[in-house]
């Protein structure tokens, strides 16, 4: 007998597609999309639909492990699950007795975004023990800063509404790829003539199927953005009594903008000035008038001021509020898990001191020092393949006195430096709750099939964590389930969407999808900031020190952190800037060990252009060093004009197992942290490449 058990997938994507999955005798023999979601209608990606390789890969770890060799040496003994509790909690108990719990560190992000196996589990626990907390910052935090300053919330449009745009600006934004089930809506759009423009220093897979794309220089958009609010100014074509309605600080950034004329805004971003009038007087006159935006754009040292600038673009124009028009960003604004029911900070001792993810590296080498870091807990992350400064991570990770557990469904290239390995269930084996950041359904994913080995589920793990540190409290021993429940009823005390929505209509229905009024963000022109306006001048952000008004600062990598001299070794003139966006059939490192999605993705590459690979005798299928003060990377060179001259590109997600010489892209990239909220700056990186015989 075959049985359909609905599901969703859990990876760090927007869409948060329903799944169907197809049980025979125990095991999974069909997945595929859900036809009744609302929104994903049945079709998967292609990274997904062959998904049962992914929970059938043969690398599945199924056993705990403990290591015998030397770190990192790839040597282990495989241990039941009891040894390996009760040997983590000795551990962690002799670590606070002679430093305090902040020593412990968990790490976790996107391995799954479920509310469950990623919000609870890397909350509930790790509070009660009073660990240090996580800064996760990786991804998006300068953007969800800027816009929270600006517009007060993160709502966004459903996808459905593209089709009442008459002009797409996709701007940083590769959707084809990161968004794909944002592509049909568009599509159908742009054959009823809406227009689309791409604004991208790389020739994307969306910026393909533009109108006319855009190649500014990395991280000018800022003053892009401040250029074309110059031109619309200049020519009248802003509307002066809405921004008088409903805005803040509307004459201070008008006097701002006059530092902002074409010509030197040409001169910054590498776009003609022609091109900047020309897209100033398209924008303000093509209404209404949509920018999505998404979080590649803002990973470098300006980020969070470029979002400031672009939220003020839809001002000008009286955007905000209009069907088809204003800012597309996130819909994360809208649902807000109950902190209290979620986390239970009411119920623990004082959160333990803040360290920022992206510094993780740092953090083990001694940059926390008070308690300095002794354990390392990682779970639904891969921080070796994916934290910025690899060679600096891998450092810390090879401390003999670092204690190093590690939660996963494969050997990564961090489960490879763990003193224990601990295996993880897949999004099939376990129960989740799931809400999206493109669109604003709920789904229930119900396990389909039993755990494969002994693979546990993260909050499985919690429990037997809690248990043998002595931790009594009912919230740390529920099932998922009854997470699931407790979360739904205080999200609906705080929340009118959720009312009458509980886990038995979930388990049900499989994804409801919420509504939320007015449906068109901002239509009734009242914006949740401090002054109820958009908020061009933020007073709390000069509080904070920041700039309260949109601006533009070079971002400014020289590619040698922390003064380690560069010895004339890489000459300022041939640096070239390597961004390391979302690659097609990986998301982030998962998948990257996929031998389905590697033969797609084909070997390591960097992209350059004809003239910087000229000017370095490089030619397309080269072997190349590209290499920084940070560290190099060797790679293929793909000569192609879709980067701009002085920009190569290379995908993130590798694994360093599969590189040449071992390592990633995030051997180059720097741990600087951007303007806004402890952001990651991967895409500020400044790289030298050669011929690697050379
Ligand atoms: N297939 C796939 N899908 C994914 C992911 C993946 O790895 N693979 N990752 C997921 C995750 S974690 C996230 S956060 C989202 C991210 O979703 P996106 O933000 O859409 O993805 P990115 O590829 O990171 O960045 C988008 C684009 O920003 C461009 N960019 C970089 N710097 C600049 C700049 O200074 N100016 C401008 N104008 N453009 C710039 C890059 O060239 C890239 O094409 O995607 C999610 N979806
Ligand atoms: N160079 C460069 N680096 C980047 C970026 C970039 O643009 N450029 N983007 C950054 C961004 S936006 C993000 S969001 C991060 C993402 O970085 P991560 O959050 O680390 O995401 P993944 O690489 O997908 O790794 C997730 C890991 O979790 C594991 N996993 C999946 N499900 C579970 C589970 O249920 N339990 C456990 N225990 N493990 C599970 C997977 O096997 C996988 O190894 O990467 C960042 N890194
Ligand atoms: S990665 Fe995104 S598009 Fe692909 S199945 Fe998952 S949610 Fe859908
Ligand atoms: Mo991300």
């Amino acid at each position: 007998m075959i049985t359909k058990v609905h599901g969703v997938c859990p990876h760090d994507c927007p869409d948060t597609c329903g799944l169907i999955t197809e049980v025979e005798n125990g095991r999974a023999i069909h997945l595929s999309g859900d036809p009744d979601h609302p929104i994903t209608r049945g079709w998967l990606c292609a990274k997904v639909r062959p998904y049962l390789n992914h929970v059938y890969h043969p690398d599945r770890l199924t056993r705990p492990l403990r290591r015998v060799g030397p770190k990192g040496g790839g040597q282990w003994q495989p241990i039941s699950w009891d040894e390996a509790i009760s040997e983590i909690g000795q551990r962690w108990r002799a670590i606070i007795a002679e430093y305090g719990a902040e020593a412990i560190l968990p790490y976790s992000y996107s391995g799954t975004l479920g509310m469950v196996q990623m919000g609870a589990a890397s909350a509930r626990l790790w509070n009660r023990m009073g660990a240090s907390q996580l800064d996760r910052a990786i991804c998006g935090a300068a953007a969800e800063f800027a816009v929270k300053k600006t517009l007060g919330k993160r709502y966004s449009q459903p996808y459905s509404h593209v089709q009442h745009s008459k002009l797409v600006i996709i701007w940083g934004h590769n959707p084809v790829s990161t968004a794909p089930h944002f592509m049909p809506f568009l599509r159908e759009a742009q054959r009823n003539g809406t227009q689309l423009v791409v604004i991208d220093p790389r020739r994307t897979r969306t910026a393909v199927g533009a109108d006319w794309h855009i190649a500014p220089k990395p991280a000018t958009d800022g003053a892009l953005a401040l250029g074309l609010a110059h031109v619309i100014v200049n020519e009248g074509l802003h509307n002066e009594d809405w921004l008088n309605a409903y805005t803040v600080g509307w004459p201070e950034l008008r006097a701002r903008l006059a530092d902002y004329p074409p010509e030197r805004v040409a001169d910054i971003t590498g776009v003609a000035a022609a091109d900047i009038v020309k897209l100033a007087r398209l924008y303000a006159g093509t209404q209404p008038a949509l920018i999505k935006i998404a979080d590649g754009l803002q990973r470098n040292r300006v980020g969070g001021q470029t979002v400031r600038a672009i939220c003020a673009l839809p001002a000008l124009t009286a955007q905000y509020g209009q069907r088809g028009g204003g800012l597309a960003y996130s819909t994360s604004g809208y649902v807000k898990w109950n902190g209290r029911a979620l986390s239970h900070w009411q119920d623990t001792p004082p959160l333990g001191r803040v360290v920022n993810m992206n510094r993780l590296g740092a953090a083990l080498l001694g940059e926390v020092a008070d308690p300095p870091i002794q354990s390392l807990y990682v779970f639904g992350s891969n921080p070796v393949a994916i934290a910025p400064h690899a060679g600096k991570v891998i450092t810390g990770l090879r401390r003999e006195d670092l204690f190093t557990v590690v939660h996963e469904l494969f050997m990564t290239d961090t489960a490879v430096y763990a003193d224990i390995v601990l295996p993880a269930t897949s999004q099939l084996e376990h129960a989740d709750l799931h809400k999206a950041y493109g669109h604003t359904v709920l789904s229930y994913n119900a396990p389909a099939i039993a755990p494969l080995g002994e693979a546990k589920s993260n909050w499985d793990v919690m429990r037997l964590l809690a248990a043998e540190m002595g931790f009594t409290e009912a919230w740390l021993q529920q099932t998922a389930d009854e997470v699931i429940a407790e979360v739904l009823a205080g999200t609906a005390e705080i929340n009118p969407a959720l009312q009458g929505i509980t886990l038995e209509r979930l388990k049900a229905e499989g994804s409801i999808p919420l509504h939320f009024v007015p449906e068109t963000p901002f239509a009734d022109l009242r914006f949740p900031t401090p002054s109820g306006k958009v908020e061009l001048f933020s007073a709390n952000m000069a509080e904070m020190g920041l700039d309260p008004l949109p601006g533009y600062t070079a971002a400014g990598d020289d590619g040698a952190d922390e003064g380690q001299p560069l010895n004339g070794q890489f000459p300022p003139q041939q640096a070239l800037n390597l961004i390391s966006a979302a690659a097609h059939h990986f998301v982030t490192s998962t998948f990257a060990n996929r031998a389905d999605m590697l033969a797609r993705e084909g070997e390591p590459f960097v992209e350059i252009h004809p003239d910087d690979a000229a000017a370095r005798g490089i030619a397309s299928g080269d072997s190349v060093v590209v290499e920084n003060g940070r560290g190099c990377c060797e790679l293929t060179a793909k000569v192609t004009d879709a980067v701009r001259p002085g920009v190569v590109a290379s995908p993130k997600g590798r694994w360093g197992g599969g590189n040449g010489n071992g390592r990633t892209i995030n051997h180059l990239t720097s741990d600087t942290l951007g303007d806004m909220a402890g952001q990651s700056t991967f895409h500020s990186n400044l790289v030298w490449i050669r011929r690697s015989n050379q």
